[in-house]
């Protein structure tokens, strides 16, 4: 029998939706020996067929991308770092550490600064720009909207044609609005991130909502605190740093902190890379280095 393609689109408990090539959206059921060994996730792709019964019978799963874990999703293209400069204020450490986590993952990101229709003041307007140069300068993708006007909308859809995103960023940023905005879907409120008594997130399931051009989203739970450090070897931090390989120091494992010959250290003085993402760096080593607040005003 010929094996059809498709998507998972929807995994929650034991509830499996896929979208066929033939767009056709069925229900997912794991055959076999697929059941007990190995589990289906949303972004997955998976061959099966379908059944009598409309079911899809699911045979294999494709090799993953990658699988990220908050939330439980795989092959994601991108990630929508979703960011504002007011309400809630900007925290360039947490941005700077998600988008560590997932250069690991070998997701790409896109910064976006939402909520620009509150930036009334000219000092407002200029604390955007100066955020926008730095990420710009390390090669991140910024886009500036408004998912309240709808502004920048546009340009933020057809730049994510064809891929599997996920929304990220801070509690409060308004990543369901974007969301909403972008796919025209409305969530009930709270569907993703409902917290429980105690505080914690509930694990709703994940959903890959379409839009655009053969695109889809997930949303996710915003965080409130995000560390690369438990995540990833204090050692390979360095090498989740873009803009850290344009240059070749003198040791080959330098960690550009305190070795001679450090070339990425004499970036940061030449103010060629952003004293705000190195001091990010520092601190996700629990570093601190004395000379920097010379050559970083
Ligand atoms: N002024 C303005 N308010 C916005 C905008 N986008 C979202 N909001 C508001 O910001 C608040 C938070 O929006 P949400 O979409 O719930 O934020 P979230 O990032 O999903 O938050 P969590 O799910 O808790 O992580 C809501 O009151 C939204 O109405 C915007 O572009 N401009
Ligand atoms: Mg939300
Ligand atoms: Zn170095």
């Amino acid at each position: 029998m010929e094996l059809i393609k498709a998507l998972v689109i929807e995994r929650e408990a034991q509830l499996i939706r896929v979208l066929t090539e033939n767009r056709e959206e069925l229900r997912g059921v794991p055959r076999g020996k697929l059941k007990k060994q190995e589990k289906v996730w949303a972004g997955d792709w998976v061959l099966g067929f379908v059944t009598e019964d409309g079911l899809f019978a699911i045979e294999k799963i494709e090799e993953r991308k990658n699988l990220l874990i908050r939330p439980k999703i795989a092959n994601v293209d991108r990630a929508i770092i979703v960011v504002t400069i007011k309400d809630p204020e900007f925290q360039n450490f947490l941005l700077d550490n998600l988008l560590v986590i997932y250069e690991k993952e070998g997701v790409e990101s896109v910064v976006v600064f939402n909520k620009i229709d509150l930036l009334i003041t000219q000092e407002e307007k200029e604390e955007l720009l100066k955020w926008k140069r730095i990420y710009e300068k390390v090669g991140y993708p910024v886009l500036e909207v408004s998912a309240l006007t709808g502004e920048g909308i546009e340009k933020l859809v057809n730049y994510l044609e064809g891929q599997i995103c996920v929304m990220a960023g801070p509690s409060g940023v308004g990543k369901s609005a974007l969301l909403s905005r972008i796919t025209g879907v409305e969530l009930k409120s709270g569907e993703i991130s409902k917290k429980t008594r105690r505080g914690r997130h509930t694990s709703r399931g994940v959903k890959l909502i379409p839009f655009g051009k053969g695109s889809f989203v997930a949303d996710s739970p915003g965080f409130s605190k995000v560390e690369a450090k438990s995540l990833i070897d204090k050692k390979e931090i360095k090498d989740f740093f873009p803009e850290f390989k344009n240059y070749t120091c003198k040791f080959a494992n330098c960690m550009h902190i305190k070795e001679i010959g450090c070339e990425v250290k004499e970036a940061v003085k030449k103010g060629e890379i952003p004293c705000e993402r190195y001091k990010s760096y520092l601190k996700m080593l629990d570093t601190y280095l004395e000379e920097l607040s010379e050559w970083c005003k």
